[in-house]
């Protein structure tokens, strides 16, 4: 992808291939209208002479005039489009067929074909996104969940956008002073003028705090979490799994050893987005495909980001549970007593000490609700509460904030009205702290930067 930006024109399918009713052809750049006019046939005035958000109808023909398929063109003019440039759109009848031909007419008018994110690059380079909104696009597309959902549009709004925009905003007060005093060096600078370097220090270290503080919600938003349920054979998780669930995915029977194949299923829980794994039950294998399928719980134990463990409470604590206790298991951990609604037998007091212990009934749905709030907790004790839809930072914007509130740390630390000696290295904390906001908002960009944002993204978005 080069950058800056080729005066190209661009096309590309935009809407996803498969059934559906309406397919969408967009088209973005200098030549987006005289394309439209070469390849639309309709009545009234052409495309390249109607007004900008207006809708046409007609045909797309080929260049010996074939029909190709019956369209909406829907025209943007520049700069009021999605890339800032002339955009046509056209909407064509769903299910693939019609919206390749439009495309390949299109092509064949002269546009190229875009490749991933393009059109978001083109927004993003025209100076209509800053690059936390360009990105909110992909997470908004890629949401899990209503929660995810909701704070990439935060995003795309400006969330991010506008609070980096007054961290920087309060950097540069901080600096354009001590700047001002190193440029006159002779200069005694009165200390109104330098009065306000500590306070707009000490307000864009908070707000950065701020930021910084919804980075476990951004990542848990953003990538999931994977609960795997494993223990031993019988304990009841497929049981467990499809209580949870409130479907009977799995199959369930008294008979140990039911479950081979790793089953997963999506479960949000609270606004996170949240895989929910079952797995075959850990014990000595009765034969090489249950053993196969305990292979499989392992691995899916050595990805996943929280075990339920579960045991039936209504047995002993037999070598199988015991050796499930003992097997490696991720950092957060929580004991199932499965089966309450039976009288108890388990021990206890021979846990493990240290890992939460819950009793449930997958039967009657006994505990479930606060098996769901003790696992809410688990993730994070600030989801707990249901905020209003906010932005939330993701792993890149955590590393460069971080960078920014090391930089202005150390400018607090070094500031001292009196000691003119230190302004220099104050200066340049405060100019280092600007330039890693920079680079988050895309103020300042480095073309393999592009790259890797966009070339995640689906081609026509
Ligand atoms: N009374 C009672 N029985 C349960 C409960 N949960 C599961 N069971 C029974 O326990 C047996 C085993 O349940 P499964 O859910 O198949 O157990 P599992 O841990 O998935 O077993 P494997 O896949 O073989 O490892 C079945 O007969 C279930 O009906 C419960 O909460 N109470
Ligand atoms: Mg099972």
């Amino acid at each position: 992808m080069d950058t800056p930006i080729a005066q190209d024109t661009i096309a590309a399918i935009a809407s996803a291939l498969g059934p559906g009713a309406i397919a969408i052809v967009r088209v973005s750049g200098p030549q987006a209208l005289p394309l439209a006019d070469a390849v639309f046939r309709g009545s009234g005035r052409p495309p390249s002479q109607r007004p900008g958000h207006s809708v046409c109808s007609g045909m797309v023909c080929a260049a010996h005039g074939e029909p190709l398929d019956e369209v909406l063109v829907l025209i943007f003019r520049a700069p009021r489009s999605y890339t800032c440039e002339d955009v046509v759109e056209f909407h064509c009848h769903g299910g693939g067929q019609s919206a390749r031909r439009v495309l390949r007419r299109a092509l064949a008018a002269g546009a190229r074909a875009a490749e991933p994110g393009e059109f978001t690059l083109r927004a993003f380079l025209n100076g209509r996104l800053d690059l936390t909104q360009a990105e909110a696009v992909q997470d908004l597309i890629q949401a899990r969940s209503e929660r995810a959902a909701d704070a990439a549009l935060q995003q795309l709004r400006g969330g991010l956008r506008q609070a980096v925009a007054a961290i920087h905003e309060e950097g540069l007060t901080a600096l354009t002073p001590i700047e001002a005093a190193l440029d006159f060096p002779d200069d005694e600078m009165p200390t109104p003028i330098l009065a306000p370097i500590g306070p707009a220090l000490e307000r864009a270290a908070a707000a950065l705090g701020r930021l910084l503080e919804t980075a476990t919600e951004g990542r848990l938003l953003r990538a999931g979490v994977r609960l795997v349920l494993a223990g031993p054979a019988n304990a009841g998780k497929s049981s467990l799994f499809n209580a949870l669930l409130g479907t009977e995915r799995a199959i369930t029977s008294p008979q140990p050893g039911t479950t081979r194949d790793t089953i997963e299923a999506a479960w949000p829980l609270h606004g996170i987005p949240i895989t929910l794994v079952d797995t075959a039950g850990l014990r000595a294998a009765a034969c090489a495909i249950e053993s196969d399928g305990i292979g499989r719980t392992r691995a899916e134990l050595g990805q996943a980001d929280l075990q339920l463990l579960v045991l039936d409470g209504a047995g002993p604590l037999d070598d199988d549970a015991r050796a499930t206790l003992a097997a490696p298991a991720p950092a957060g951990r929580l004991i199932v007593l499965n089966k309450s609604d039976l009288p108890p037998a388990l021990d206890r007091a021979a846990l493990p000490p240290g890992i939460p212990v819950i009793a449930v009934s997958a039967l009657t749905g006994q505990g479930l609700a606060d098996l769901r709030h003790r696992l809410v907790e688990m993730l994070d004790a600030d989801l707990l509460s249901d905020p209003a839809p906010h932005a939330v930072i993701a792993e890149r914007h955590r590393l460069l904030l971080a960078c920014a509130q090391e930089e202005l740390s150390a400018a607090r630390t070094l500031f001292d009205p009196a000691a003119e000696s230190g302004w220099v290295l104050v200066a340049g904390h405060i100019r280092a702290a600007l330039e890693a906001l920079g680079e988050l908002s895309g103020r300042h960009y480095q073309a393999e930067l592009l790259d890797r944002i966009f070339s995640g993204f689906c081609i026509g978005k």
